[in-house]
């Protein structure tokens, strides 16, 4: 069986290519799950993409992910300023983990400078834009496919 790859995005990541274009670009969501999917293939991995707007729905997400899938790509939107049970979900899940974010929060509010995420995280992309997505699936799924 081929290994798969969740690629979980949080908080109004639904709207990219669709609002504030001067932070985001015009990308959006669907063509970056196909840029993922073209990404993983190269290397017989799987995608499972998915957006939600809600912290809990994100949780159980992560729990399915240690039954159904060998690694986790994160973009945790907000979520990653705040969220302990994010932290606390992905700290349980064993194989690989990778936060992502299109922008890089340290260039911008201070707030967004804190993330509950890294420290339950293996590696970390920012500031790449929406083209991050792919480069960090290609990466994960060639270590997923150099393991079986
Ligand atoms: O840079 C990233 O990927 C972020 O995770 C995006 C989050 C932000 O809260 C993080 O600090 C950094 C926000 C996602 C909101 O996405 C939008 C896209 C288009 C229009 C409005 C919001």
């Amino acid at each position: 069986m081929n290994p798969r790859i969740f690629v979980l995005n949080g908080p109004n990541l639904n709207l990219l290519g669709k609002r504030e274009p001067h932070i985001y670009g015009y990308t959006t969501m669907a063509d970056v799950e196909q840029l993922c999917r073209e990404a993983a293939s190269k290397h017989n991995a799987d995608i499972d993409f998915r957006q939600s707007n809600y912290e809990g729905q994100m949780v159980e997400w992560i729990h399915e992910a240690r039954e159904e899938a060998q690694a986790i790509v994160i973009n945790a939107g907000a979520y990653t300023h705040t969220s302990v049970a994010i932290h606390d979900a992905l700290k349980s899940f064993n194989g690989l983990k990778v936060e992502l974010h299109i922008s890089n929060p340290h260039l911008r509010e201070p707030f967004r400078h804190i993330s509950y995420v890294s420290s339950a995280a293996d590696s970390i992309s920012a500031g790449l834009g929406f083209r991050g997505y792919p480069l960090v699936v290609d990466l994960v799924a060639k270590k997923l496919a150099a393991a079986t």
